[in-house]
């Protein structure tokens, strides 16, 4: 990790960052014969908003400097500590958390890979009053004079907010049970969402329409705002904590659901014929009910598991035995379990891209061990 500093001092200016990060580049990559991809420029992101005039293009430099890196610097990675941007702001968190999300929504627009930031104080950029917004990033982007002294005057209404209002104020408590099961999931907030997913049961009747209405709907908005640069992963991975912990509240009812199914086979099937034993009985019942044992598993390099924890569940309430394998499976595993298990199909979940040339290596690997032949077919998925 290079920090953009030389003998004068560290770089504040858009120039001085490019100059000495093009020096430090060219001593490493040139000189050195260091594998550009492993350099990670830190071009120092500096306070703003201070009341000193030199200071207002800092962010803006940082942005511009980050372009200029990723442009004429092949294969460098650019970080930068976040919270630094807002230190004029301290004590004052719900403008500090404003200007760490929107600072990151600009710097990764423009090229930067990674940040130290508190994730505990950074706001959803869709979720930041339009006002505040407005006002944070004429001060990020530095779009006149006047800009500081309306964010400094804007902040007075803000003061003794942040993180700890988001959970003191609850009126979002208010709004309809859909809408407060997406506020949950963006806001990645744990604290209501067993009453919550109750309470749409309550509503949606059976517990996959929770998750395929509301949760589903939820969890989209959130995909959308990361695909578009506007939630941080440390916010998603809160908010897959808040879905997975709904669909655990839901999971035993699912259970629920197939074991009365099995419990009213059972006792018909004695009913019917009584030399059966009840151990026999439900045996009968329990693979009356089951059609087929299934495989599940993502796929090797992928850590996605919410889609394939609903499909898992799904075939369960549609009879399917389901061995969940967990996640980053490898293939030989995989294979290994259909074998061991006896299984008659392959579940394949995987979100990223490179997952899908892993599910083509575990098809033809599968196609190897003969398991083609025995008619497994193999479903992927996400
Ligand atoms: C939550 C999430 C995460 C969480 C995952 C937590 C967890 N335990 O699963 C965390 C934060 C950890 C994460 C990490 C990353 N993520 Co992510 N993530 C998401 C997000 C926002 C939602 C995924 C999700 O759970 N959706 C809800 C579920 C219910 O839907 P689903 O998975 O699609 O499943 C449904 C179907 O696909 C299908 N299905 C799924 N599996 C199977 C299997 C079978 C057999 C069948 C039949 C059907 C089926 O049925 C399900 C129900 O309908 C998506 C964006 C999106 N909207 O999809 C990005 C997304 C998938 N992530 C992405 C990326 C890039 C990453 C990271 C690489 C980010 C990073 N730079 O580190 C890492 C991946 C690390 C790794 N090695 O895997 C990209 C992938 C882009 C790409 N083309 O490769 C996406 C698309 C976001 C984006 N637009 O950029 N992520």
């Amino acid at each position: 990790v290079v920090m953009a500093f030389d003998e004068q001092g560290q770089a504040a200016t858009y120039e001085d960052k490019c100059r000495i990060c093009k020096r430090a580049y060219d001593i490493l990559v040139n000189e050195v014969g260091f594998p550009p991809q492993d350099i990670i420029f830190d071009p120092n992101i500096l306070t703003v908003a201070t009341g000193i005039e030199e200071h207002n293009n800092y962010a803006l430099d940082f942005f511009n400097a980050t372009r200029w890196i990723k442009d004429n610097l092949p294969f460098a990675k650019v970080s930068g500590g976040v919270s630094n941007i807002s230190f004029s702001f301290r004590g004052n968190n719900a403008v500090r958390e404003a200007m760490h999300s929107a600072f990151l929504y600009h710097a990764t627009q423009a090229g930067m890979d990674m940040g130290i930031v508190n994730a505990g104080m950074l706001e959803v950029y869709d979720k930041i009053p339009k006002h505040l917004l407005t006002a944070v990033e004429d001060v990020l982007l530095n779009k006149d004079d006047g800009a500081t002294e309306r964010l400094l005057d804007l902040a007075e209404e803000f003061k003794g907010q942040g993180a700890k209002k988001l959970v003191e104020d609850l009126s979002w408590r208010e709004q309809p049970v859909e809408k407060r099961l997406e506020h949950s999931l963006l806001r990645g907030i744990d604290k209501f969402i067993d009453d919550d997913t109750e309470e749409a049961l309550a509503k949606y009747k059976k517990p996959l329409s929770v998750i395929e209405g509301p949760l589903m709907d939820g969890m989209g908005i959130v995909g959308d705002l990361f695909g578009a640069g506007k939630m941080f992963l440390p916010q998603v991975v809160k908010s897959a904590r808040v879905m997975k912990k709904s669909v655990a509240w839901l999971e035993p009812l699912m259970e629920a659901e197939r074991e009365e199914k099995i419990v009213t086979q059972t006792s018909f099937l004695r009913s019917e014929n009584s030399a059966l034993s009840e151990s026999e009985a439900r045996a009968i019942a329990t693979k009356s009910f089951s059609n087929g044992k299934v495989i599940m598993a993502t796929v090797k390099g992928d850590v996605h598991d919410i889609g394939k924890n609903i499909v898992g569940v799904v075939l369960i309430c549609n009879g399917f035995d389901v061995v969940d394998m967990g996640v980053m499976v490898s293939c030989d595993k995989i294979l290994d379990a259909v074998e061991e298990h006896n299984a008659d199909i392959i579940g394949l979940s995987g979100l990223i891209t490179p997952s899908l040339d892993e599910m083509i290596t575990v098809a033809k690997e599968a196609e190897k061990r003969g398991f083609g032949k025995r008619n497994i077919p193999i479903l992927i998925g996400g």
